[in-house]
């Protein structure tokens, strides 16, 4: 794989054990990184198909493929795979894992066999949230939110997959350990905190919400089981209860949340834009602080999912006034964006198609996020298909579309390879046009008033349920092309070089794939990132 005087790429030398074993007990952060990556995308695509199947079954009013039963475990299971298993894992443990120690300077993170132990509780999550689906009286069907009283009262499988869940944060928690503890602690000589490559940032910023709101989730999750268990009255009226308190619990973390989802992506955005605009990025500080900003902030306003939940007309007010300032941070960072592209000398290549994409996906859905924080019009819209759309476009559009940017931008360093750019350029036509077809119908079905989680709709709404169906196909062959550029090419490939973008962050400075040991020498660091003038 390498010219013969470069030392053996971590592929090479797996420690004390051979084969697959070289692998599940590997402590290389970027074989760890390799194993996220995997395991990710095949949840992915578990999750992705039950996606296509509610699609399938919306094509029409009434009955099409099942039951309204099985519909309710479909959105169930596509909601609970995507967000616990794919999207809040994400970036940070696959991309992160990976180049965070690489863009530092250093030969891995703080706790490398945390760092294992990290994916084996994913694994373990995941496993047992798959199984909920085959155990038990069914699979559970009460939405990813998991609302009480009715996840406390009904018979599904409702206590694995939350239990599940569960698991699966004690895997957020401590990656986010590791990689504040790693940041601290393990940055090259010279590199000072203004002089870390902006993804870092995100990581950082993302990993101080892992620790301090996923706890939340935890016990909120932990009262579930106990209140399915032994009834002791938690959330239910009839016991001194209170359903609202479920709410405000699970929306503490689950806020907070999203920005785990969000921030990663847009440090990704943000590393490559400088790359193939070959431009100093623009407010580097604005756009540090940003991170830290969002994640600070993205506390304060978990009430504006409960607008029409009967809290107080004060406590709305001030949900629905933090939800506004929560946007000015993201506001700068797409200012700064754009500022960075702005008499650039611009190359095209997919990295950037998908980080354009990004900031097209992610302006729509965020300036819906403040319609969706708008008393006036959320009284309306809450509970819609319009909130579909919303996060979709946030999460999908933005998250999944910066995640597609960082896979085609780091490729070659990972694998060694280059990917086919016209294949992907391809692939990339299907999944943003598909992607539009499938989500924006969704804003005007919710705006006319088609709720979310129904199994059947009104007449009205059958034509823009059939586009949006035909859309999911789009995207889906997007997918599917996509991935299979990317796989063939890790082994058939054009031979890559070790900058093939003439990135100016660390990792770039070590061969295509990299050493075991990343460096040779742990680099001293003179200067900032994104020197392009
Ligand atoms: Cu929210």
């Amino acid at each position: 794989m390498q010219g013969n005087n470069e030392p053996k790429s971590f592929y090479e030398s797996g420690g004390p054990h051979k084969g697959i074993l070289s692998w599940i007990f590997t402590t290389d952060h970027k074989r760890i990184g390799l194993l996220y990556l995997a395991s990710l995308f095949i949840f992915f695509i578990v999750g992705a198909a039950f996606g296509l199947l509610m699609r399938l079954e919306l094509i029409a009013p009434g009955k099409t493929i099942v039951t309204a039963s099985t519909y309710n475990s479909f959105f169930t299971l596509h909601g609970v795979i995507m967000i616990f298993l794919f999207i809040i894992p994400g970036i940070p443990v696959s991309l992160g894992n990976f180049f965070l120690p690489l863009q530092i300077g250093a030969r891995d993170v703080a706790f490398p066999r945390i760092n294992l132990l990290s994916w084996w509780l994913y694994m373990t999550g995941g496993i047992l949230a798959l199984m909920s689906l085959f155990t038990g009286d069914g699979p559970p069907d009460t939405g990813w939110t998991f609302y009480a009283p009715y996840s406390i009262r009904t018979g599904t499988n409702v206590s694995l997959a939350v239990f599940a869940a569960f698991i699966l944060g004690f895997s957020s928690i401590l990656t986010g350990l590791n990689f504040v503890t790693t940041v601290h602690r393990l940055r090259a000589p010279g590199m000072s905190w203004f002089r870390m490559p902006l993804f870092v940032w995100s990581l950082y910023a993302t990993a101080w919400v892992q620790v301090l709101a996923t706890p939340i989730l935890g016990i909120t999750l932990l009262l579930i089981i106990i209140e399915r268990f032994f009834g002791v009255g938690f959330f239910d009226p009839s016991k001194g209860g209170d359903p609202l308190l479920y709410q405000h619990l699970f929306w503490i973390y689950s806020h907070p949340a999203v920005y785990i989802m969000i921030v990663p992506a847009m440090g990704v955005v943000t590393e490559i834009i400088p790359v193939f605009a070959r431009r100093t990025i623009f407010g580097y500080k604005a756009i540090a602080f940003s991170s830290i900003g969002i994640a600070a902030v993205g506390f304060f306003v978990w009430g504006h999912h409960m607008f029409t939940s009967g809290i107080s007309d004060t406590s709305k007010a001030i949900f629905s006034l933090l939800t506004f300032l929560v946007a000015i941070p993201s506001g700068i960072k797409v200012f700064n964006w754009v500022a960075s592209l702005y008499k650039g000398s611009i190359k095209v290549d997919t990295p950037l198609l998908f980080v354009i994409s990004f900031v097209f996906l992610f302006c729509i859905g965020g300036l819906t996020g403040l319609i969706n924080g708008t008393l006036a019009t959320n009284i309306h819209i809450h509970g819609t298909h319009f909130i579909v759309a919303h996060f979709h476009y946030v999460m999908f559009g933005g998250t999944a579309f910066a995640f597609f940017a960082g896979l085609h931008y780091w490729f070659p360093k990972i694998f060694g390879r280059m990917y086919s750019e016209a294949r992907a350029k391809f692939a990339w036509f299907f999944l943003f046009i598909g992607f539009n077809i499938l989500y924006f119908p969704m804003f005007i079905l919710g705006w006319q008033g088609m709720p979310r989680r129904y199994y059947d709709y009104l007449p009205m709404f059958h034509e823009l349920n059939l586009i949006s169906t035909i859309g999911s196909w789009i995207l889906a062959a997007g997918l599917i092309l996509m991935f299979i550029n990317l796989v063939r090419s890790i082994k058939k490939g054009e031979r890559a070089e070790s900058n093939p973008w003439k990135g100016t962050t660390l990792e770039w400075t070590v061969p295509s794939p990299p050493p075991v040991e990343n460096f040779e020498e742990i680099p001293v660091v003179t200067q900032g990132p994104y020197k392009y003038e």
